[in-house]
């Protein structure tokens, strides 16, 4: 089902000129309102009136994680602070998270392009939505929430964890739709397999999964495990969050809310902006939003955009699946971590030298599992095991604190990480996606 015919099956030359007008107002308010765009427009030479067609966008200056981060927490807000009405985060580079204001307007656009997302995986007011996404500051849960409830569905708000009580949850109610990680999802059928629980003879019958790169081949076993169709979502933070783009019953690329978000293309090096089908970095530039609105955010994914008609009826501009990132950035349970947060939280152990490894896997419970290998300073290796226990726990409790995230310490002896002449090397990613 399409769940709002009129803006997602648009005439594409109305579509356009719709957009147009909305980055006109835009560019107008921010220069008019944030004093940050204001610089910045004026440091790239650009006037508001200089926008004068959809392709003049390419004159607008880009949006970096970095200008999130320098302009914590408000620096970026676009409405007076009485009208903010929700706050979400992520974690960023360093540790300084990025944030994302919502007003009221705001957090009902999101529900409608959350509701088009559960439609798009055949979602309507008759379902029941099982929703295993984090609630919280991540902005999983939530977007997922506000999204079954424009649709008019009955929301089960559970969260993550509590992989039996999910299941049990899923029989009594009746669950008819499924969210949560890739990965949650096979670790769920997996404990459903060992403690009894027939997934296929639930009622459930689709499920919206991502917020962490999966593939072709997880589809499949998901599916196959459920017995039931798995849609794959996007969305980030920044950009309000889950409902930037979801695949419909054709499962061929995922449709960009292409009213509410302007997609592009970009190569990375140069910021020359990239034709159909060609591979690049996606940037977005949100063309509603009012708390934190962002001119051509470079998000770092990897894909490429296509316009070719699709059989569901929508006429909005389709991304791939993506390929990866263009930074370092690794997804762990869902959690975004980087390399550097680690370095940064280590430096700060005493006993430890900066030498690291991380190890990511992917057990055979499908959840991922980290094991970070530290070098450990000559004298503290030479004492007696008591004391490296010690350490070992405490690294494994500071990261825990830092990143959330549980991961295993492994401390080695000193020398034994290898040591590189160039970039070096501090992530195996082994994880077979
Ligand atoms: O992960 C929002 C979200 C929640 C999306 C629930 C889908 C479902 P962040 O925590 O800010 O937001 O992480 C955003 O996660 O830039 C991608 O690198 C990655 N990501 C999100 N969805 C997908 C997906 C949420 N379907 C970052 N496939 C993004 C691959 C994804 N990677």
């Amino acid at each position: 089902m399409i769940f709002n015919p009129e803006y997602e099956s648009m005439e594409t030359g109305a579509r356009s000129a719709l957009q147009f007008a909305r980055l006109k107002n835009l560019v107008e308010k921010l220069y008019g309102k944030v004093p940050f765009y204001r610089a910045k427009l004026d440091a790239a030479g650009v006037k508001p009136k200089d926008i004068r067609s959809l392709a003049d966008i390419a004159l607008l200056p880009f949006t970096t994680k970095d200008d999130l981060r320098e302009t914590f927490p408000y620096g970026l807000l676009a409405c007076p602070e009485s009208e903010v009405e929700e706050i979400h985060m992520s974690s960023g580079t360093t540790g300084v998270p990025v944030v994302d204001a919502y007003t009221r307007n705001d957090v009902e656009a999101w529900g409608e392009a959350m509701a088009r997302t559960l439609a798009g995986a055949g979602g309507c007011r008759n379902d029941t939505v099982q929703n295993c996404y984090g609630y919280g500051l991540f902005t999983g849960g939530l977007g997922v929430h506000y999204g079954a409830k424009s649709l008019g569905a009955n929301i089960i708000p559970m969260s993550s964890g509590n992989t039996q009580k999910q299941l049990m949850t899923m029989k009594a109610f009746g669950s008819t739709m499924l969210t949560c990680t890739p990965s949650y999802a096979l670790f769920m059928a997996e404990e459903a397999a060992e403690t009894g629980y027939d997934l296929k003879g639930m009622k459930l019958r689709a499920g919206c999964f991502g917020a962490e790169p999966w593939s072709e081949n997880m589809r499949k076993e998901i599916e196959a495990k459920y017995g039931i169709d798995a849609f794959d979502i996007y969305g980030l933070t920044e950009i309000t969050g889950p409902g930037v783009a979801f695949e419909c019953e054709a499962k061929d690329g995922l449709h960009v809310n292409e009213d509410l978000f302007f997609a592009e293309i970009i190569d990375p090096e140069t910021g020359r902006v990239l034709g159909e089908g060609e591979k690049g970095e996606l940037v977005f530039t949100t063309l509603l939003k009012e708390g934190t609105p962002l001119l051509r955010y470079r998000t770092r994914d990897i894909t490429f955009l296509r316009r070719d008609p699709c059989s569901c009826g929508r006429t909005t501009v389709r991304m791939n699946r993506l390929f990866g990132r263009t930074d370092d950035m690794l997804i762990i349970r869902g959690v975004n971590v980087f390399p550097s947060q680690i370095e940064h939280a280590l430096i700060e152990i005493e006993g430890t030298d900066p030498h690291y490894l991380i190890v990511v896997d992917r057990g055979p419970t499908h959840l991922d599992e980290v094991e970070l290998q530290v070098e450990v300073k000559r004298e503290f290796f030479s004492d007696e095991t008591r004391g490296l226990e010690v350490l070992r726990s405490r690294i494994e409790n500071v990261m825990k604190s830092k990143l959330g995230i549980a991961l295993k310490v492994k401390l080695v002896e000193p020398k034994t990480i290898e040591r590189s002449i160039g970039k070096a090397k501090r992530v195996i990613d082994k994880r077979k996606i």
